[in-house]
């Protein structure tokens, strides 16, 4: 009997060799663009659900974007879940990303299709969320500092060394508040805002959400972010106040694509369709990740930002997304705005 088996193990293995089918555990390498403790939970939960191995790297958007670049002639990767919208439309375009329909779409709010359609089929809309500011009210009182409300006010000099933001290059929250800015005052008015606003920029993290932590932890006073990551702040208990600037604001949508070339794309496909599910997406309430979920299903908590209740300018996706206009708009920055002095 136990020589049976062990001969019909062998053979298994000496078949799998001889048709170059490696015998190997199914497998995920997941590129996440998302907060950390969200991508964690994204990995386990997958590997719980599947019993397929995930390897995840977690990087900012744009950091995310330049590595699948710099492996596009040997992808590792296999799915890129999370991150604004832009950089993915941008690695569609530029043909990193792999199409895919997902059986998944009916379920799904226009949006999140429409982001689908600007990128042919290469990405989709996960969630949605609104750019603000936050600021932490107990150092904005130690300082004497007026209560900011609109996005101009960010650039008077009382609040000179008081505000951060991300890097645009490596952050899409960065980019989106660029791009956000430019369709806003329009791309003169915009640049000159940005030149002011970099007189009173204490640091350009390279994260997206850093600058509202330092602000949670005491060590910065405003930080230009996407406000459902100031709400986590203050639901986490810190002294954090939410500003939807009085101008309006842009948002996003957050992406997912298929990295071409996939080493797994069965797995890479079987990811897609789970994190579009709305009992996967209303699992974000655990890690405090108040996003509008794509899945019209998904719950949403009462502390999310009301999307509907705020002046939204009709972000152009396609355009800002778009690699011609994301790179000009980020060398316009670093050879206009970054170099002044401060
Ligand atoms: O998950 C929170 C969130 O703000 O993180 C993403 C963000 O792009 C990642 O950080 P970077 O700005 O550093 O790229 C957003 O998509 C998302 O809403």
């Amino acid at each position: 009997m136990k020589y049976s088996v062990r001969l019909s193990v062998a053979a298994v293995a000496l078949s799998s060799a001889l048709s170059g089918h490696a015998v190997a555990a199914d497998k995920l390498t997941y590129y996440c663009s998302a907060q950390e403790d969200w991508c964690q939970l994204m990995a386990n939960g997958f590997e719980e659900a599947t019993g397929i191995k995930v390897n995840m790297t977690r990087k900012s958007s744009g950091e995310t974007l330049a590595q699948i670049k710099a492996e596009a002639s040997n992808p590792k990767g296999d799915v890129w879940w999370g991150g604004t919208g832009d950089p993915h439309i941008q690695a569609a375009e530029e043909g990193l990303t792999e199409a895919y329909v997902s059986p998944m779409r009916g379920e799904l709010h226009d949006w999140a299709l429409s982001q689908a359609e600007s990128g042919s089929d290469a990405t989709i809309g996960i969630y949605s969320g609104a750019l603000g500011y936050g600021y932490n009210e107990e150092v904005l009182t130690a300082n004497n500092l007026p209560v900011p409300a609109c996005w101009k006010d960010l650039t008077k000099p009382e609040y000179k060394g008081h505000v951060q933001m991300a890097n645009p290059n490596s952050s899409g929250t960065a980019y989106t508040t660029l791009a956000t800015i430019v369709q806003l005052f329009g791309e003169d008015e915009g640049f000159e805002f940005m030149k002011a606003l970099h007189k009173n920029i204490n640091q350009y993290t390279k994260s997206g959400s850093a600058p509202i932590k330092a602000a949670a932890r005491g060590e910065n006073t405003i930080g230009i972010v996407f406000m459902h990551d100031a709400v986590k702040q203050a639901a986490s208990g810190f002294p954090i106040k939410v500003v939807a600037p009085c101008e309006g604001t842009g948002y996003e949508i957050g992406g997912m694509s298929i990295i071409k070339g996939a080493r797994n794309p069965e797995s890479a496909q079987k990811f897609y369709d789970w994190a579009l599910t709305a009992d996967v997406q209303t699992r974000s309430l655990e890690v405090k990740a108040y996003q509008v979920m794509s899945n019209k299903g998904a719950e949403s908590s009462p502390l999310a930002p009301d999307l509907d209740s705020l002046t939204l300018i009709d972000y152009d996706f396609a355009q800002y997304g778009s690699s011609d206009e994301r790179k000009r708009l980020l060398k316009k920055w670093d050879d206009e705005v970054s170099v002044l002095p401060q």
